[in-house]
């Protein structure tokens, strides 16, 4: 019996945020679920018994335990197995740092980039037109926000410091979305920021998952 269900959807960033952790972590018992999120099962009851929100990913142990919201179940994950992608608690000031650069990629980067991945990418599979305004508000803002932070990583290899961590992770479903919609100039463009992404991408077992969905979603767009 695997350790724990998750249960998400193919193509979700915030199921991949899981997925790319347990990569990294070299963890591989667990089972994982689909919920059709076009058919809307994720309002489901049996759904909404794991996240009351009806949304994915949640992840449910076999004593009941179960969790939903991608980053504190990747936290949880990481403690739980011990992945070497967290600072160790005793060190105060690199948990404070972690957790102030996780803020940073929820709040100035995931909300803007999340916007910019609902207009281009999720509306496409709900048969809706794109809100140009829309993506030009938050092109702005994910333009800005990377300006800063290739600033930032002048000064150091990772998000959270000189060690790679969860954050580094967390940006990455969402980063490779932009090159999908066609905006990987904004990485590319920026000398540090573009080193910061090939140091992410470039792990074995990062590049490996990647590159497994690549195929996977080529073949689930050629059955449509
Ligand atoms: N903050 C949540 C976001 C969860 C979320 O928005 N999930 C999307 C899939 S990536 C979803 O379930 N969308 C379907 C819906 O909202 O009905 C997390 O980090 O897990």
């Amino acid at each position: 019996m695997p350790a724990f269900t998750l249960y998400g959807a193919l193509g979700s960033t915030n199921t991949d945020r899981i997925r790319l952790t347990l990569a990294e972590g070299g963890f591989t018992d667990y089972e994982l679920v689909h919920v059709n999120l076009q058919k809307g099962e994720q309002k489901s009851e049996g759904n909404k018994k794991r996240h009351p929100w009806g949304k994915v990913p949640a992840i449910t142990f076999s004593d009941e335990f179960t969790l939903y919201e991608s980053r504190p179940i990747c936290k949880y994950l990481a403690k739980k197995y011990s992945f070497p992608l967290l600072p160790p608690d005793s060190d105060v000031k690199a948990t404070a740092l972690f957790d102030q650069a996780q803020s940073v990629e929820m709040l100035y980067f995931a909300e803007p980039a999340g916007r910019i991945e609902f207009e281009k990418f999720v509306k496409r599979f709900m048969g809706l037109p794109p809100n140009d305004a829309v993506i030009t508000d938050a092109l702005r803002s994910v333009e800005m926000f990377f300006d800063v932070a290739g600033r930032l990583l002048q000064q150091k290899d990772y998000m959270s410091g000189n060690d790679f961590t969860l954050v580094d992770i967390y940006y990455i479903p969402l980063i490779q979305r932009l090159f999908e919609c066609g905006y990987g100039e904004i990485i590319t463009s920026r000398e540090a920021v573009s080193a910061w992404w090939d140091r992410c991408v470039n792990r074995p077992a990062i590049q490996r998952m990647l590159a497994a969905d690549k195929v996977a979603m080529t073949a689930a767009g050629r059955q449509d």
